[in-house]
């Protein structure tokens, strides 16, 4: 067929293949989910139901893409790490970034129920959405270091800061001026000493958000070997976790 005297509009499209041979991390973020929790009743400062279906959708994303080696969750984001040779969209940049985003926020409302039951959704939520390049494997561990030390510095402020509200009867003011300045084992004190609680106690998904990885285990009954994701909330911080773990980062087919 002849080529049509529109095509050449086809031209103005940018190459956005991101560079080869190096891992590709997407980030998705909540967009004013400070108001989407509220307006939703979750629970402060941690909801398990919006935990678990932040966790859901990004296992349904994992399930769809097997270019995809984990995906690390906290508070109101998702990151997606696809494999250092991920050829999927021929690593077109605004094509990864956005079937994950699209994967992840439908799945977000289509599973809204199953984790929230009779608590309405008012209005469809909005995700963001960056693509970043890591070239390295300290590089990418570092990133993920990052998030999970971002999760710990802010659920230990937000525990302290809702059981001096609470439990405590501050106004949020009066607890935002009694935190100012204070070091992680002043809020470990003020929970331990005002309030009989010991912050290690808090589960391990409120401290250390969730990763999602593939493993092979050994099926019971058939004794063959199956692909399942898993979900855990291990400490990435300390260096034995990667000891252990750094496999997952090259392989697993
Ligand atoms: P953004 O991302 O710039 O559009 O604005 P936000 O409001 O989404 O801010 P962000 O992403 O820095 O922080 C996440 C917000 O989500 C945080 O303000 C509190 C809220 N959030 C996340 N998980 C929970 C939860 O389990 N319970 C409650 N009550 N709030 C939560
Ligand atoms: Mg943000
Ligand atoms: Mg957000
Ligand atoms: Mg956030
Ligand atoms: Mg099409």
């Amino acid at each position: 067929m002849a080529k049509s005297s529109f095509e050449y509009v086809k031209t103005f499209e940018l190459d956005d293949t991101v560079l080869p041979n190096s891992w590709i991390v997407v980030r998705l973020d909540g967009k004013c989910f400070h108001k989407f929790a509220d307006d939703h009743n979750f629970k402060k400062p941690n909801d398990i139901r919006a935990l678990r279906l932040m966790n859901y959708s990004a296992y349904s994303v994992l399930r769809e893409f097997n270019e995809l080696l984990l995906a690390y969750g906290q508070s109101d984001e998702y990151s997606f790490i696809f494999k250092k040779d991920c050829n999927l969209y021929k690593r077109r940049a605004a094509k990864l970034l956005t079937i994950v985003n699209s994967k992840f926020s439908s799945s977000y409302v289509f599973y809204w129920r199953k984790f929230f039951g009779d608590e309405e959704l008012k209005y469809p939520p909005t995700f963001d959405g960056r693509l970043i390049l890591y070239p390295s494997q300290e590089n990418l561990i570092d990133y993920l270091k990052w998030r999970q030390a971002d999760v710990h510095i802010n659920n230990l402020y937000n525990t302290t800061f809702w059981a001096l509200v609470l439990k405590g009867n501050l106004t949020p003011s009066q607890a935002e001026k009694r935190l100012c300045g204070t070091l992680s084992a002043d809020k470990n004190e003020i929970l331990f000493k005002e309030f009989g609680e010991n912050y290690n106690n808090e589960p391990e998904i409120f401290k250390r958000g969730t990763l999602l990885t593939r493993k092979c285990i050994t099926d019971e009954e058939s004794k063959k070997s199956v692909k399942i994701i898993a979900d855990v909330h291990d400490d990435m911080l300390k260096n034995n976790f990667w000891q252990e773990f750094s496999g997952h980062l090259i392989k697993p087919k």
